[in-house]
């Protein structure tokens, strides 16, 4: 089980190395965020690597309703320990939703509400945040807002908004990046009947595969301090295979890594073609040979398996870490799935009314390094910023560490596009409606625009880097009528 005063054990080794060290570039190199975690063979968990592709890539099973009344579909699920496999025979000790390591997949319709009972069976307080999900502050994991250990809890969600790959995930006060690196992560898949419409690839042929980093100890725990994690999974297992149909497949990507970039490629350069990004959809279709996924972003992609011979191979693989996941292709199928020319147009985007800055950055000159925006450490007590609800909001994102230290930006309750960095182009990465962006070492002025619309209340944003905002770098934002 997670100590409460490992949290943060990260920040203290850093900041004993601080102490003595001062910021050195290697503190800078390693600290989470920092550059890209180095790989090297020595530093490769204490447990070696199996070979490549001798595990099948699981799909997280379907979250089942109990009931469905009056329209409303009821789901139940734990959050427990458990011991999962994840290396080849080797026992793990994981805090998971519903016993599973990926936790279960909870598919939902647009205009059809879910009501998920929430049991914490862990003995510390933990909660829920439905990551992309517009809901009712009440709803939406707020840091201090947890279930007690042996207690539930109900959370509504709505449903009001367009279809798009969701996840779930703990958001307990300066515990999210502990339980979420040992394993409080699943998908909330949201589809509306426009999107069903449209033909794209369903059923088996559509695919969630969460990525995420890990280190393990030598007795198969997952190693939480450690700077270097070296393992890569994919939906919970390391380097595995996937059989698949000469067809098309929508893959729905999720970086679910702590502190982690992944640029993604597939084959040799293959074409994957972009369908949907954060908030659901993207207008169109966009063809993409390389993708950037920082911690908690998503990417919606449909690959033609079509185009390679039966009994290809085809490696999905992250620049950092080498080969992901091996598709295989071994038998044809019919294919009545279809890419459109025209996916869904993003809303309207209203004239701002209002314009923030939001500063992230580390307090270095600490013992231990604290996370802060606009030079404040998070106090779940303080509003940050009062927001006028349905207004629109342009907020200038920017990067305030030297170079050397990567953040993210994530906002709660709405979606936003973004309108430019450093006044150049947004990325490709950048497209459609977003909740969470990368804002790496060096960007001072992202700006991006939102509308907060519906509900009232308090929520957070902040880094999603999450040893960052466990380490205090979140705010909060009040709307009001
Ligand atoms: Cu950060």
């Amino acid at each position: 089980m997670p100590n409460r005063r490992s949290v943060l054990a990260l920040g203290a080794v850093a900041g004993g190395m601080l102490a003595t060290a001062k910021v050195s570039t290697e503190i800078v190199a390693r600290w989470p965020g920092g550059a890209n975690p180095r790989l090297s063979p020595a530093a490769a968990g204490a447990l070696a690597a199996p070979p490549p592709f001798s595990v099948p890539l699981p799909i997280p099973r379907d979250l089942r309703p109990i009931a469905t009344v009056a329209g409303v579909d009821i789901f139940r699920t734990d959050i427990t320990p458990a011991t999962v496999e994840i290396l080849p025979a080797v026992r793990t000790r994981a805090l998971t939703f519903g016993g599973q390591f990926v936790g279960p997949t909870i598919r939902a319709r647009t205009g059809r509400p879910a009501l998920v009972q929430f049991v914490n069976r862990l003995d510390m307080a933990a909660n829920v945040h439905l990551h992309g999900g517009h809901v009712a502050a009440e709803n939406d994991g707020f840091p201090t807002d947890v279930i007690d250990p042996g207690h539930s809890r109900w959370y509504t969600y709505p449903n009001s908004q367009p279809g798009a790959t969701l996840w779930y995930h703990d958001h307990a006060h300066g515990m999210e990046s502990e339980d979420v690196y040992r394993g409080l992560h699943g998908f909330y898949l949201l589809e509306d009947d426009a999107e069903r419409g449209l033909q794209l690839p369903r059923g088996e042929f559509d695919v969630p595969i969460l990525l995420r980093d890990a280190a393990f100890a030598a007795d198969g725990s997952l190693d939480y301090a450690s700077f270097e994690r070296p393992f890569l999974l994919a939906n919970g297992r390391p380097q595995p295979f996937f059989r698949v149909a000469a067809r098309k497949y929508r893959l729905r990507l999720l970086n679910a890594g702590n502190t982690r970039v992944l640029r993604l490629t597939l084959g040799d350069g293959a074409t994957m073609t972009q369908v949907g990004s954060d908030g659901g959809l993207l207008p169109a279709p966009v063809a993409r040979t390389e993708i950037v996924l920082a911690s908690a972003e998503r990417q919606d992609v449909v690959v033609d398996f079509a185009r390679f011979p039966l009994g290809s191979q085809v490696v999905l693989r992250d620049a950092t870490a080498g080969p992901v996941l091996r598709f295989d292709v071994v038998r044809q199928a019919a294919d009545p799935s279809r890419v459109p020319a025209v996916l869904r147009p993003l809303p309207p985007a209203p004239a701002a009314t209002v314009t923030r800055d939001v500063t992230m950055s580390f307090d270095l000159t600490r013992q231990m390094p604290v996370g802060m925006l606009n030079g404040h450490v998070f106090d779940p007590n303080r509003v940050d910023f009062t927001v006028k609800r349905g207004s629109t909001e342009i907020w200038r994102i920017g990067n305030g560490d030297p170079p050397g230290f990567d953040h993210t930006f994530h906002m709660h309750m709405t979606h936003f596009r973004v309108l430019d960095r450093d006044g150049a182009r947004p990325t490709a990465d950048d497209a459609g409606l977003k909740d969470t962006i990368y804002v790496p070492a060096g960007a001072r002025n992202v700006r991006v625009q939102a509308t907060f619309p519906n509900h009232t209340g308090r929520y957070v944003y902040h880094c999603h880097f999450l040893e960052h905002s466990a380490a205090g770098m979140m705010g909060v934002i009040e709307i009001v009528p």
